[in-house]
């Protein structure tokens, strides 16, 4: 048997200029480790704007990986565009799939989507004909009489040790053997995905209130040392969502892997670390760590129920200075309530801080499809999601770098607001400058993704109501 998955490659918008690459793609990674295991062969198949057509038909199924709602529309172009046996099994999962299983396999035209974890999902799809109704598979949404209807939830693996490593060989080498990552070095690295999940609930981001699930520091070790013995790595990335959720997780990880002598760098909340946790940290050769702060305001923290204070920021870039460690911090501007006080409260606290912090990444608020903000629009103020009136069907608009879209109060509101975010945006370029001078959003894969859409004519958005019917 033959599968064939596909992904989309975005480029790093923040530095698209010199064409950087993201990083792989964890969820057809891990899905296509699992098949090969079990012996069936997969191929991996990559769109990008200008590469949106496949010939599928030697395949037995296709599975697509809809990781992020605003990629979207490169798979509808795919789906119109591409050559797929009638008899081929077709598939799809991933984020937005799992946010919105109905309208993707409508839209889409799949015989079935997987809703959750896939890595069970998958095999049992592939062995089950496609002839015959889904039922008896837990965790997908299929047609049946003309309804979507989805069966029980899959249950989450606890253990997910039990997954062998993501198939990176898959991939070509510079797809995820990188050496410009490192903090200005050409250290070889590459990313790794030690845990899934996340328990807190931020208001903005679409990971919220998501199972977590950690690897041991065993068997991390295992994957950085097969690295490094197959690729040469020398350094890595953490990738996912906030590492430090359980310290005794973090403290096993770092002694696993202290005396590989790598460089690497990681993810954390602000509230989770203190001096100890960091001298582990540093000793196991972390030198980076990538702060979600998003504002200096605790109105807006508080809005955005982030459940951190201003206080933790300040004291965790202090104490991760000191634990000579270097911190980036990630800013969010323009959640519903952001105005010119909160601006400025931000710009005070990056003065303040300031000694302390290396680099810093500034995005402006999108309400992405599964986060808390999406999902009430309405009472936010919020405009132009998925389900509410004025939604025109175009989910390229849901990225998330040099994103001006106005989506919250009035056209004078939004003026103001834009103004607020621009003279941030100058304190941040004068202080930690870009390579480039970003300010405006660039003309390729999202505006090709854009225009994708509209020769795709993907309006016809049924509602989730009509559809929806659980059995079980
Ligand atoms: C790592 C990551 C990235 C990486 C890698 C992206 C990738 N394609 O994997 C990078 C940095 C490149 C990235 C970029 C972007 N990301 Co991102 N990313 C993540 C993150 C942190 C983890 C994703 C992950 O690897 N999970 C682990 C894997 C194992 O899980 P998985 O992908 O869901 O796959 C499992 C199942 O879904 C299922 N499955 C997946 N595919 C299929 C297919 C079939 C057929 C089946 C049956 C099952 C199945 O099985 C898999 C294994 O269990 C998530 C947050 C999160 N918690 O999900 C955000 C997240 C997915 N990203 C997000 C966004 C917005 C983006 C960008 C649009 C940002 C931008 N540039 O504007 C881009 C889009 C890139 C793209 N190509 O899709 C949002 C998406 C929200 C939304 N509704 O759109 C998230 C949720 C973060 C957030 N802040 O809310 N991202
Ligand atoms: S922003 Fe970080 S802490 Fe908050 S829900 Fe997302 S991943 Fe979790």
């Amino acid at each position: 048997m033959k599968v064939a998955l596909v992904y989309p490659e975005v480029l790093d918008m923040a530095r698209y200029r010199e064409m950087r690459r993201e990083f792989p793609p964890f969820g057809v990674l891990y899905l296509a480790a699992i098949l090969e295991e079990r012996g069936i062969g997969v191929q991996i198949f990559t769109l990008k704007p200008d590469a949106l057509q496949f010939d599928f038909r030697e395949f037995d199924a296709v599975g697509f990986s809809v990781s992020a709602s605003a990629t979207f529309n490169m798979f509808m172009e795919c789906r119109q565009r591409s050559q797929i046996s009638p008899d081929s099994l077709l598939m799809a999962g991933g984020v937005h799939a799992n946010l919105y299983p109905e309208q993707t396999l409508t839209d889409l035209r799949v015989d079935v989507v997987g809703v959750g974890e896939g890595e069970d999902t998958i095999w049992e799809l592939l062995n089950h004909p496609k002839s015959k109704p889904f039922n008896d598979v837990n965790g997908v949404c299929f047609l049946s009489n003309g309804n979507a209807v989805r069966t029980p939830p899959r249950q989450t693996t606890r253990y997910i040790d039990r997954f062998p490593f993501p198939a990176r060989h898959l991939l070509n080498r510079a797809d995820f053997i990188m050496t410009d990552r490192m903090s200005d070095t050409d250290v070889p690295m590459t990313h790794i995905m030690p845990g899934r999940g996340c328990p807190f609930p931020c208001r903005y981001c679409a990971s919220a209130q998501t199972k977590v699930q950690y690897r041991t520091g065993a068997n991390i070790r295992s994957e950085l040392v097969h690295l490094a013995a197959a690729y040469g790595i020398r350094g890595f990335a953490v990738v996912g969502n906030d590492f430090i959720l359980s310290k005794a997780n973090v403290y096993d990880i770092c002694s696993q892997i202290a005396d590989l002598n790598l460089r690497w760098a990681t993810l954390s909340r602000v509230d989770r670390v203190d001096s100890e946790l960091l001298c582990a940290l540093y000793n196991a050769g972390c030198y980076e760590i990538e702060y979600g702060v998003e504002s200096g305001s605790q109105r807006v923290l508080d809005a955005m129920d982030k459940r951190a204070s201003v206080d933790q920021i300040r004291f965790a870039l202090k104490e991760t200075h000191k634990a000579q460690i270097k911190s980036k911090v990630f800013l969010v501007h323009g959640y519903p309530g952001e105005d010119e006080k909160s601006t400025d409260e931000t710009i005070r606290l990056l003065d303040e801080t300031g000694s302390f912090i290396h680099r810093v990444s500034l995005f402006r608020f999108v309400p992405l499809p599964g986060t808390f903000a999406h999902n009430n629009a309405r009472s936010l103020g919020i405009r132009g999601t998925y389900g509410e009136d004025g939604w025109d069907g175009d989910w390229g608009k849901f990225h998330i770098h040099h994103n001006h879209h106005h989506w919250w109060g009035t056209a004078a509101d939004f003026d103001k607001l834009t103004k607020h975010y621009w003279k941030l945006h100058a304190y941040v370029e004068s202080r930690w400058p870009s390579k480039y001078g970003l300010t405006e959003l660039p003309q390729d894969s999202w505006a090709s993704q854009s225009s994708a859409f509209a020769r795709s004519g993907a309006r016809q958005v049924p509602k989730q109501s009509q559809l929806v019917r659980l059995i079980g």
